[in-house]
């Protein structure tokens, strides 16, 4: 693999974070060019079609989506034990379902947010209705799916813990959901926040 990574991205998106979490885990190397700046945002651009992040220039190739980055970086890196929890048989396809409702989750908060901030009144557009009630009804469903701050009784971060974690700082600190409020993920929270690649990858604010 090549020594240095450029990775597209921003420190404030919970889907670039938990890409930093595994880079900070195998102790990979990466330059970060800022999409949030006009420049980094331009040159992003010229890389990915779909203009988003995180999207990364690696061993001579362009990836993009966090899912299929993180894919490479655990082929790439198979056995090394700081890789994320890599569950089989049935709570592989579970792990996968807590994926894909914790994005959900997130995905519909960041619709809400980027329209409220363009403007857009929220109660006055059903789908928008719809998608904070989303928000609701997926973490209602992930937390009874906690044992002891995991998914699993294996007690090691996988991708739906760290997945879980990344799109609660960004609820919280985006104020898009009183996470604080809320027992359970505020323990949940306090549980997982000194991990030192959870600490290291913590956007500002
Ligand atoms: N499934 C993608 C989601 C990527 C994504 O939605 N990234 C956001 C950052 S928070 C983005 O770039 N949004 C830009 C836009 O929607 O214009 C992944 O896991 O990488």
């Amino acid at each position: 693999m090549s020594d240095k990574i450029t990775l597209y991205g921003s420190i404030t998106s919970p889907f670039v974070r938990r890409l930093r979490f595994v880079l900070h885990e195998l102790g990979t190397p990466f330059d970060l060019i800022d999409s949030l700046s006009d420049a980094g945002q331009a040159a992003m651009r010229t890389k990915n079609p779909i203009w988003k992040v995180p999207c990364v220039e690696i061993d001579g190739q362009i990836l993009w989506d966090s899912h299929t980055i993180i894919e490479y970086l655990t082929e790439k890196n198979a056995g090394n034990p700081k890789l994320l929890r890599q569950p089989q048989g049935a709570e592989k396809w579970r792990e996968k379902n807590l994926v894909t409702a914790a994005d959900g989750c997130v995905e519909s908060a960041i619709n809400v947010f980027y329209l409220r901030k363009d403007g857009v009144e929220v109660d006055k557009v059903a789908y928008l209705v719809k998608q904070r009630a989303r928000v609701e009804s997926i973490l209602t469903w992930l937390k009874t799916q906690l044992r002891d701050n995991y998914f699993t009784a294996e007690k090691k971060i996988g991708l739906s813990e760290l997945t879980f974690y990344c799109i609660l700082d960004w609820l919280r600190f985006r104020e898009m959901y009183p996470v604080l409020q809320d027992p359970v993920l505020k323990a949940y929270m306090e549980f997982h926040s000194k991990y030192p690649a959870i600490e290291a990858t913590k956007p500002p604010g």
